[in-house]
């Protein structure tokens, strides 16, 4: 409801009430093992009607949020290098999920424990903004489906 009325203000006309921005579902954030340690946040983002790029992750109370690439080394070790941006093409699944991209959220604040929700803000370079609902889990839960 809230990502149609920010598209509604941003995409004056022409725009039908289909979804011009990506949407973001099955959200969720695994909280570090050592309290104090970032968060890993993921979830399945669906591009829009046209091609766009995701700049900036925000959630409540996190001080700052990271987009995250994981990359493998010569070495086989598996490695994290911070994204600017991640391209996120119409109509196309981009996926932020454990082994690959996710969202690195610091400072934590303590009231999100596990079983809550937190919800986290994409933002786009055309403006246009997407939120999903996270669910809150252990370090050792599963995620959920
Ligand atoms: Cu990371």
């Amino acid at each position: 409801m809230r990502r149609l009325i920010l598209a509604g203000s941003i995409f004056v006309a022409g725009c039908s009430a289909q979804s011009a921005a990506p949407v973001a579902n099955d959200g969720y954030v695994r909280l570090a093992a050592v309290p104090g340690r970032p968060a890993a946040g993921y979830f399945a983002l669906r591009g829009g009607m046209k091609d766009t790029t995701l700049v900036r992750v925000e959630a409540p109370g996190v001080s700052r949020a990271e987009m995250h690439g994981s990359k493998m080394t010569a070495n086989g070790m598996v490695t994290m290098e911070s994204l600017a941006n991640v391209p996120v093409p119409a109509k196309t699944d981009v996926a932020f999920a454990p082994g690959g991209r996710h969202v690195m959220l610091f400072d934590v604040p303590h009231t999100v424990t596990p079983g809550s929700r937190l919800p986290l803000t994409l933002r786009f370079a055309d403006g246009a903004a997407t939120q999903v609902e996270a669910k809150v889990i252990a370090a050792g839960d599963v995620a959920p489906e």
